[in-house]
């Protein structure tokens, strides 16, 4: 008797008809034989993987993505709930017969010549009450290893999957890469996902922003916990006590360097559990627990460095987890090492760029597309915290919330409670990135940076935050960070990276009672004693800057609050229209 699953996938094989069909088992021997066929295997003239330098970055590939298909596609991205007010207007919307209609045509027969690899996976821990099980199918070699090293493949996933149908569904083609013929439409209700026409992170590596964030964010909307785009990170302090944080930040915003953070001040360590996406909920203490579903990393190459985070540098060395993937980075021909800007100061004579032609210096170009990425187990990063594999997960006590933003918001304050802490999440507003195809350095509203991950109605998901009030006995403290304000100069006034600690430290001081704030317009804000700016060169003229509330500035930004807040009609709660009107109020 065939299980649900095999039917499953004997249904896509009849639709997609592939050559074979290859289940992966998740062993190492099986990823270094799908590695060596990549390397024999051509796309577009090119062999799927290139190896790299085995002796600087072990067990380290190239990858080279059609230069029309280097970052997500909102645009493209559709939620198709049966109802089109549960998307709400934060998403693009099909009705799922349409939808599907439109999908069917695409696939049939896409996979003729091809394999199609079955993934079976699991997002989280296999032996967390809260992981999911999850299958996708892909025709694209790099697809199915990047999955391998981002979640947990292989065959407990089946096992766990049994013969139910509780599975997620992810159907995943290439395609031609055409952008014309390119989607991704999300089921949250059937859970499943269908992707065509893109290879490329978020749209084609579907356990992340497709099942872990928009489908599980819908699951966490009915079951009653959440799915954030946030990094999960144990702060220790110098006597050992570790405090769990979740920070929340726009995709390209340093999320990664805040996760594998060391620390300038003396005695701390950061201890990372996760750099992307968190579950969380509300544990039998009544806290709230996060698990990190994801088992890699996926994180943006430029910027990358000895200086910025040296942590980072030693995971993509390491090799325990095989292997690593770089993705429209550049190469450095004489060394035959990934490179891109920030990795080194000095730009190497002979680079490659992405898109495979000699890099010219003096063009002023980047060698490394602003979106290139690396593809890195957790489990070679050295300061992975033993907690990761916790079936529960780690009890949080503060989470942190940040945007990209020049002016108007300041480094560092403090939600006085959790309503105000919701509200102050829902207003963030930040500068674009390369990480999403769309114009970059345009300030949009992007609360609790999900606005192109969360899967439902945006003012049914601020109301689903709020309830956490009475789900919850014991809540984290809310902050919220600007790590990017700059002067009238248009220079960053805030060093960041690792002197981001410094901002930990006062949050974990705030947690624990020890200080004292200062209460402005906009929440609780540090007295300046109270941070720790031991060695550093920074002026109290500056740091008064940093903190500053610019009435000009906020009567600027809350019309476009209101704005935001008004598309959602009916749907958005009223308690947080409330918080809008006291701030309105207060800089009028
Ligand atoms: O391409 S991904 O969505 O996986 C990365 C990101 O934008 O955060
Ligand atoms: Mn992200």
């Amino acid at each position: 008797m065939k299980t649900q699953l095999q039917k499953w996938v004997d249904e896509q094989v009849a639709i997609m008809q592939p050559d074979k069909i290859y289940w992966m088992n998740g062993s190492d021997e099986e990823a270094r034989e799908l590695v060596n066929l990549a390397e024999e295997e051509k796309r577009d003239g090119h062999p799927i993987l290139k190896k790299l330098n085995d002796k600087n970055f072990q067990g380290s590939y190239y990858h080279r993505s059609n230069t029309n298909d280097v970052a997500r596609t909102e645009h493209l991205t559709f939620i198709c709930l049966p109802n089109k007010e549960d998307a709400g207007p934060n998403n693009n919307w099909m009705d799922p017969k349409d939808a599907k209609e439109k999908m069917g045509n695409f696939f049939k027969g896409c996979m003729k010549g091809r394999t199609m690899y079955v993934i079976p996976f699991l997002m989280g821990n296999p032996k967390s009450p809260y992981s999911k099980n999850c299958v996708q199918v892909t025709d694209s070699l790099y697809v199915a290893l990047s999955m391998r090293i981002m979640t947990r493949v292989g065959t407990a996933a089946i096992e766990k999957i049994g013969d139910s149908n509780d599975f997620f569904k992810g159907v995943h083609s290439v395609g031609d890469i055409n952008p014309e013929r390119r989607f991704i439409m999300h089921f949250p209700h059937e859970n499943m996902v269908l992707s065509f026409g893109s290879g490329y992170g978020g749209n084609a590596l579907l356990g992340k922003k497709c099942y872990s964030l928009r489908t599980a964010s819908y699951l966490g909307y009915q079951e009653g916990w959440l799915a954030e785009h946030m990094i999960i990170i144990a702060v220790e302090d110098p006597k050992g006590k570790r405090t769990y944080f979740l920070g929340s930040f726009p995709s390209a915003c340093g999320k990664t360097n805040l996760a594998l953070l060391n620390p300038v001040i003396k005695g701390y360590k950061v201890w990372t559990l996760g750099d992307d996406i968190a579950w969380i909920n509300v544990g039998p203490d009544g806290k709230l627990y996060a698990i990190n579903p994801e088992m890699g990393f996926f994180g943006v190459a430029p910027g990358t460095g000895e200086n910025t985070n040296p942590i980072m540098i030693e995971t993509l060395k390491n090799n325990k987890f095989f292997p690593t993937l770089y993705t429209n980075t550049a190469i450095d021909n004489d060394t035959n090492n990934p490179w891109w800007e920030g990795l080194t100061e000095e730009v190497p004579e002979n680079l490659t760029n992405w898109q495979g032609e000699k890099h010219d210096k003096a063009s002023g170009k980047v060698a490394a597309h602003g979106n290139s990425r690396f593809t890195v187990s957790a489990y070679n990063c050295p300061t992975l915290a033993e907690e990761f594999d916790n079936p529960l997960g780690v009890p949080i006590s503060g989470i942190i919330f940040g945007g990209r933003r020049k002016s108007t918001i300041p480094l560092v304050y403090e939600s006085s409670n959790w309503q105000h802490g919701v509200f102050t999440a829902s207003i963030i507003g930040s500068e674009t990135t390369a990480a999403s195809s769309s114009a970059t350095g345009v300030v949009r509203r992007d609360p609790m940076s999900m606005l192109p991950f969360c899967g439902y109605n945006m003012g049914d998901y601020f109301k689903h935050w709020l309830s956490f009030e009475k789900r919850a006995k014991t809540l984290p403290k809310i902050f919220m960070v600007n790590w990017f304000r700059k002067d009238e100069d248009g220079k960053f006034m805030w060093p960041g990276f690792r002197d981001n600690s410094r901002i930990l430290k006062w949050m974990i001081d705030r947690i624990e009672g020890k200080v004292s704030a200062q209460e402005k317009e906009l929440g609780l804000f540090p007295k300046l004693e109270d941070l720790d700016l031991s060695n550093l060169d920074i002026s109290d003229k500056i740091m008064e800057k940093l903190l500053h509330v610019s009435k000009e500035e906020w009567q600027k930004e809350i019309p476009m609050i209101e704005e935001f807040y008004t598309k959602f009609g009916d749907r958005m709660p009223q308690e947080l229209k409330n918080q809008l009107d006291n701030l309105r109020k207060k800089f009028a």
